[in-house]
């Protein structure tokens, strides 16, 4: 990751003078070669899990010479697919296609890995996934899950990315529900060179976030980042909660939160997303962040994650330090999840 930045294709260009680019803003520009070897590594990395499995099962159901399509050998690739967490919905669609294309003929694995391929990108497009940005004044962004899937974390992550573009950042520590929370905050606060803004433990997570966006105003900071307490969607005034948060702050600044943030956990695969279905009304998302992509055997998830929320999927968490962080690219990780298999499939 390093050497790449995560918010675009940015590096490839002269930074004018010291007027120190935005990361929120995008460019046009196709990738570099470079930017693109980097995409495809960090997906190729945090995807090695998914792709050993899937590798290997791909490998033995079409074998060297190629496979006859017929209802066993679809019934086997669906299963197949499904172990990667991609869910029902998405293997059923690919195992269709390679119906359509290759029934009662021979398949090869160049060409099933390419069809499959085809398919997932058309499931996954999605608009460049941008952060959104302020017109005038601090861009805050709000961050919201359940209990453990990596908020805090991934908010150091955006935090590192800000500061070392020259921006200023102020770190609102919303999960006053539990004191190591607000302490794991103030660390990377610190550590970042953030400025953050603290509540009372137990005090009213809506009072920090008014507090911290007002204090970025104040001080002109270029970025708020808000932290909320983990939560269930089941727990209904918890996720009215979310709601109070988000008013309050637009109290400061009419059109904030600009970004709000889910952060699913990869490597629960499906049950990340039966967790977190409420979210997207209750808090208002506008983007996901799929943490510890790196651990996880289920990489697939993605696509579901991508469609069933109807969100772009912004940034992948691929490690525990603030620069495992990359921005999600459509290409680079379909790519990734079939690499090993596509040049498996090219040697045999
Ligand atoms: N491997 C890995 N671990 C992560 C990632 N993001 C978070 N974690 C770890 O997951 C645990 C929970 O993260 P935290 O940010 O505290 O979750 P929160 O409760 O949602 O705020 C911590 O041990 C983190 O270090 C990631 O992208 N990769
Ligand atoms: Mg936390």
């Amino acid at each position: 990751m390093a050497g790449w930045n995560p918010f675009g294709r940015k590096e490839e260009k002269p930074i004018d003078g010291d007027s120190a680019e935005n990361p929120l803003d995008q460019t046009e520009d196709s990738p570099s070669t470079d930017a693109r070897v980097g995409m495809f590594g960090w997906a190729k990395s945090a995807l090695k899990k998914t792709v050993t499995v899937l590798n290997t099962d791909i490998r033995d159901l079409v074998g060297k010479e190629g496979r006859l399509v017929d209802d066993e050998f679809l019934d086997e690739l669906f299963a197949y697919l499904i172990k990667t967490d991609m869910g029902n919905g998405p293997a059923e669609r690919i195992r269709d296609d390679i119906q359509d294309k290759f029934r009662g003929r021979k398949v090869m694995m160049i060409d099933l890995v390419d069809s499959a391929k085809e398919t997932i990108l058309e499931m996954m497009q999605q608009e460049p996934a941008e952060l959104a940005q302020a017109d005038a004044g601090p861009t805050v962004i709000m961050v919201v899950g359940v209990n453990g899937s990596g908020k805090t974390t991934s908010i150091a992550k955006l935090c590192q990315l800000f500061t070392s573009q020259g921006k200023r950042v102020v770190l609102g520590a919303g999960d006053t529900f539990r004191a190591a929370a607000v302490q794991q905050l103030t660390v990377w606060a610190d550590r970042l060179g953030a400025e953050i803004v603290t509540g009372k433990s137990g005090g009213d997570p809506a009072s920090v976030a008014y507090k911290a966006v007002d204090t970025a105003k104040k001080s002109n900071a270029d970025i708020c980042i808000i932290d909320t307490a983990g939560r269930l969607q089941t727990q209904a005034n918890l996720m009215d909660e979310l709601g109070r948060i988000r008013r309050v702050m637009s109290k400061v600044i009419e059109d904030a939160p600009h970004e709000v943030l889910l952060v699913l956990d990869a490597t629960a695969g499906q049950n990340a997303i039966s967790q977190a279905r409420g979210f997207t009304e209750a808090a208002g998302v506008s983007g996901i962040v799929l943490a510890k992509l790196d651990g996880s055997a289920k990489g697939g998830v993605a696509i579901p994650i991508r469609q069933e929320f109807g969100l772009p999927v912004k940034f992948v968490g691929l490690g525990e330090t603030p620069d495992a962080f990359a921005r999600f690219e459509v290409q680079a990780y379909v790519d990734a999840l079939f690499d090993q298999v596509a040049e498996d499939g090219a040697d045999a």
